[in-house]
């Protein structure tokens, strides 16, 4: 594994409006970047197709069926380790993430490499009600599950991975395929004794966006994931606890 080979991984399901603006504001940095079709339509196909024989630092890998942003994510950060990079740039297909944050979750990274690096969302109206406030109850639970406020927010997509950690804890223990997978990895990470940091980042959904969260389903999903992270914590209470008191 390289020491500093950063690159960026873009999960991609039937995101076709901006994916080519996004590809194009990210070929900036001069990093290679991994884009992830994660079965998507025809339509979306096409568009990833072109950007991939447009730009030589793009390699597209498919996933013949979908299988869920986690998936999809798992995917790209698996393709990163056998590439040999060290860090992992993630970001989202759907322009929701303020590309102008990038340099300084790089730089933040760079900083403390053994760290995960997540944007510390700054929402404007453009979120919707449900979404907003079903946010503090997974804040709430990530507290309890990590025994500490050092989570600020685990549902952003926009993040620093550090591969080394991440190649760990795939070794010892399975992560969610779907939208509980964000959350799961970085709750899990903090077990491991991963830092985590943030940088604030805007966040916006755009008016003619194609959310694909499916409100009952993801949220029954991730109530699941709360309650085996739960008892995950009860696992580890002595560890947790003598971490906290060994940090004081
Ligand atoms: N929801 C969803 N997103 C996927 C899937 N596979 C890849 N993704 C990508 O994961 C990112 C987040 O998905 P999105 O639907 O925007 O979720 P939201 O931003 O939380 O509403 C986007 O880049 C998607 O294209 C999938 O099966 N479902
Ligand atoms: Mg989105």
């Amino acid at each position: 594994m390289s020491e500093n080979q950063y690159g960026f991984v873009i999960p991609n399901y039937n995101h076709h409006l901006v994916i080519a603006d996004t590809i194009k504001d990210l070929i900036a940095f001069d990093l290679p970047i991994l884009l992830i079709d994660d079965g998507s339509c025809e339509e979306t196909q096409y568009v990833l197709e072109q950007v991939d024989g447009e730009y030589s630092a793009v390699t597209l890998i498919r996933r013949t069926e979908n299988g869920g942003k986690g998936a999809a994510v798992q995917t790209g950060l698996q393709a990163a380790l056998d590439l040999g990079w060290s860090h992992v740039v993630q970001v989202d297909a759907d322009g929701q993430h303020d590309l102008n944050d990038v340099q300084r979750m790089i730089d933040c990274s760079k900083q403390t490499p053994l760290a995960l690096i997540s944007g510390q969302p700054i929402y404007d109206d453009s979120i919707s009600k449900g979404r907003y406030y079903g946010r503090f109850i997974t804040h709430f639970w990530v507290y309890v599950e990590t025994l500490s406020f050092e989570i600020k927010d685990s549902m952003c997509g926009f993040r620093v991975y550090p591969l080394a950690s991440y190649q760990q804890l795939i070794s010892s223990t399975a992560l969610g395929f779907k939208m509980d997978f964000d959350i799961e990895v970085m709750v899990k990470m903090s077990w491991l004794g991963v830092p985590v940091q943030f940088v604030e980042t805007k966040v916006h959904y755009p008016e003619n966006g194609i959310s694909h969260f499916h409100v009952f389903e993801d949220n029954v999903l991730i109530s699941l994931m709360h309650a085996r992270l739960f008892f995950g914590m009860l696992l580890r209470l002595p560890q947790l606890l003598s971490r906290k008191i060994r940090a004081k």
